[in-house]
């Protein structure tokens, strides 16, 4: 564990005792497993020394007590940082024998937590101190200007105190200057990247407003420049007078300025950017409860939206709970302002309504911001700090932010009108696509949302109990509707030459509207995303005429299924109706005759089949009395046969008893064999050998009723 340093009383006499132990053993335990305490030994972990020793100078910094910085980077990558704050402080105190320079730099945690009020915010950067970095350095030195003194105090070999801290000579200034080489027996690489101590400082500079921060980098000097070199005897490495690479960063607006700096290359949408800076008491809470909340923002005329979220000035990629409470400020105020407006979302309604209000989406297009907060005992989701988890940053964040920006608007009415304007254009385009996006659902060339006109569908929403039965036309389609359970029973019909199948090819027969029908209303879809799973009928079943159209219309669809719907096959879903070839009647007794084998057996062979026409007139007879009757002088005996041509000759009562009703129905389920052959057929049907195919149809087209 951390020890206090100050606040215990291990010393007695000398410099070392029981309590140095425990300290170096921290710092040992850092260079057992830097990787804890700075993420890598790789390149990374070799910046975030700096960025280490760089917070403590900006903590400094923002406690107001500092407004100057500089990195330079030396020959041999030595690191040095200097700044003008009031000088860590150096006295020894007389319990504990160790000054609080010591203490920051060999304690673990001690850093910023150190002084207590002298900080608002507590802990570094990544809150493990420089104690830390001066564990992992082969050499560091601390050089501390206050009280009229200069002081001096160095460490080697991962932290060890060479000596206790010394005055060196008179100062008339303050300030700390730390340096340090990171030790090569930790790191793989020790070769610092300009640009990216430029890019973190540069960030940190908007992030503490009026603060200088200068980086020099002094690696590659020659000449008079080395000679001029004396790092010990300099405050400043940039009033040496060398000429090295060097950049200066201040920034009187912050986070202002920050907003600005990332919107350099688009078209701002408005002039005055938005600012807050505020300090946030919980209720109950006091001054150390306290969330700092500061945020900038600026609209411009793109569609990104551009949020930068940091908390206790570290970055945090992944937002968190300081975003969350300002884009519910963001939609919220926008929203209140725009019905303030009236006019403001395109001059139709006068708002109220949900569908005409902006949501989160809307008001972030073309959204620049900076949400920044400050807060004691921060807490961070995730390892890396990547997002924010305090949740009184929520509601700091957004009570600041809404009542800062609804004023902000109401005091910039050419600002308030483009940002809802803005917001008002989003949402149009929100709208608009998700009508486009709609209509093309709709039109969708197998859309499952939009079933078939034509399609009498069950009541049922149970596949396995749904049965879909596929008529050949549309007289008999309604016979089927009248004659069928309309529970488990759907009837599409289709058209009775569903197509010029001489000239169709399978692709067209989908472009056609009697297939899509068919396949809308399977519920599967097609191709790549055919989905089984969305069947709607567990029963498909073909009900065709038994003549030769209906054979050509039952090999079309089987090659159909055979080519696109496999797996419906497959899986024993497709069926083919055999309805009755005749109707027999003996007296009052009927019967079915399903070939001409049942016929012979009910009738004998002498027994023909009546004519269409007497029983066209009978099945208009209001009662099978009347109808025999009115029957019997034309055949002296009570038998009469009818031959049905079509499923369109049967009334509803006897589609329904003869090839609906699952207790007298005749099914044949499809296997896969019989769905190949009809694709031969089928090929043979639309190849070009014309002879072929009409032998083909005159010599099968009884087997092709009757076969099945
Ligand atoms: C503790 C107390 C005081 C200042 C500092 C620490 C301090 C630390 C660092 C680290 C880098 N630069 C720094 N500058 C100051 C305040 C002591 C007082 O009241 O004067």
């Amino acid at each position: 564990m951390a020890k206090k340093a100050p606040a215990k009383e291990t010393k007695k006499a000398g410099h070392y005792d029981a309590s140095d132990i425990t300290v170096l053993e921290g710092l040992e335990a850092v260079r057992r497993r830097p990787g804890m305490y700075i993420g890598t030994t790789g390149i990374d972990g070799l910046h975030h020394l700096v960025w280490e020793i760089f917070d403590n100078s900006r903590d400094e910094a923002m406690g107001g007590f500092c407004d100057d910085i500089e990195v330079a980077i030396l020959p041999g990558n030595r690191i040095r940082v200097t700044d003008n704050g009031r000088g860590i402080p150096v006295d020894i105190h007389p319990k504990t024998k160790v000054s609080a320079l010591e203490t920051i730099l060999t304690v673990l945690h001690a850093g910023g937590k150190f002084g207590g009020e002298g900080y608002k915010v507590s802990g570094g950067l990544h809150g493990v101190g420089a104690s830390v970095v001066n564990a992992l350095s082969t050499y560091m030195r601390a050089e501390v200007h206050r009280d009229g003194g200069k002081y001096v105090q160095e460490y080697k070999n991962g932290g060890k105190p060479v000596a206790q801290v010394k005055k060196v000579g008179p100062s008339d200034r303050t300030g700390t200057i730390i340096t340090f080489d990171a030790d090569p027996s930790i790191f793989s690489v020790i070769e610092y990247h300009f640009q990216t101590i430029i890019n973190h400082l540069r960030q940190q500079a908007y992030l503490v407003k009026d603060l200088r921060i200068t980086i020099i980098d002094m690696r590659d000097l020659s000449g008079r420049d080395i000679d001029k070199l004396d790092e010990k005897d300099t405050f400043w490495m940039r009033d040496l007078g060398i000429d090295a690479p060097s950049m200066t960063f201040y920034f009187e607006g912050g986070l202002r300025s920050l907003v600005g700096f990332q919107n350099r290359h688009q078209t701002p949408l408005h002039k005055t950017i938005f600012y807050v800076e505020k300090d946030f008491i919980p209720t109950g809470g006091s001054e150390k409860d306290s969330v700092q909340v500061e945020i900038a923002l600026q609209y411009v005329d793109d569609i990104t939206a551009r949020i930068s979220a940091f908390a206790n000035n570290i970055y945090n990629p992944e937002g968190g709970t300081h975003i969350t409470g300002f884009k519910t400020a963001l939609t919220r105020t926008l929203n209140t302002a725009a019905k303030g407006s009236g006019s403001a979302k395109g001059g139709s309604s006068s708002g109220g309504k949900d569908s005409d209000n902006f949501t989160g989406d809307d008001v972030l297009e073309g959204l620049t911001a900076v949400v920044s907060i400050k807060m004691r005992e921060i807490q961070f989701e995730g390892q890396t700090k990547g997002k924010l988890g305090s949740v009184e940053a929520l509601s700091a964040t957004q009570t600041v932010f809404s009542e800062a920006f609804a004023a902000f608007l109401e005091e910039h009415p050419d600002e308030a009108r483009e940002i809802i304007g803005k917001a008002a254009l989003a949402m149009k385009a929100r709208k608009a696509a998700k009508a486009a996006k709609d209509s093309i659902l709709r039109k969708g060339a197998l859309d499952g949302m939009t079933l078939p006109g034509k399609l009498a569908d069950c009541q049922t929403k149970s596949a396995e109990e749904s049965e879909l039965f596929i008529v050949e036309g549309d007289s008999a389609g309604g016979s089927a509707k009248m004659g069928r359970d309309r529970r488990t029973q759907a009837i599409l019909p289709l058209r009775g030459k569903i197509l010029n199948i001489e000239r169709a090819r399978l692709d067209k027969m989908l472009a056609s509207e009697q297939i899509k029908n068919l396949v809308v209303a399977m519920g599967t879809a097609i191709g790549d995303i055919f989905d089984l799973s969305k069947l709607r009928y567990h029963k498909i079943i073909i009900a065709t005429d038994a003549d030769v159209d209906g054979a050509h219309i039952r090999t079309l669809l089987l090659t159909l299924f055979y080519r696109h719907f496999r797996p419906v096959i497959d899986g024993g879903y497709v069926y083919i109706a055999q309805p009755p070839l005749y109707k027999i009647k003996k007296g009052k007794e009927v019967f079915y005759a399903y070939t001409d084998e049942q016929r012979i057996e009910y009738v004998g062979e002498d027994m023909p089949a009546v004519s269409d026409e007497a029983l066209a007139e009978s099945d208009e007879m209001e009662t099978e009395e009347e109808a025999a009757s009115a029957k019997a002088p034309v055949r002296q005996a009570k038998i009469s046969v009818q031959r049905y041509k079509g499923l369109g000759e049967m009334n509803p009562e006897e589609l329904s008893e003869t090839t609906m009703n699952p207790s007298n129905r005749v099914l044949k389920q499809v296997t896969i064999d019989d769905a190949q052959d009809a694709d031969r057929i089928f090929d043979m049907l639309m190849g070009t050998d014309v002879p072929a195919r009409k032998s083909f149809i005159t010599s099968h087209a009884k087997e092709a009723t009757l076969d099945i």
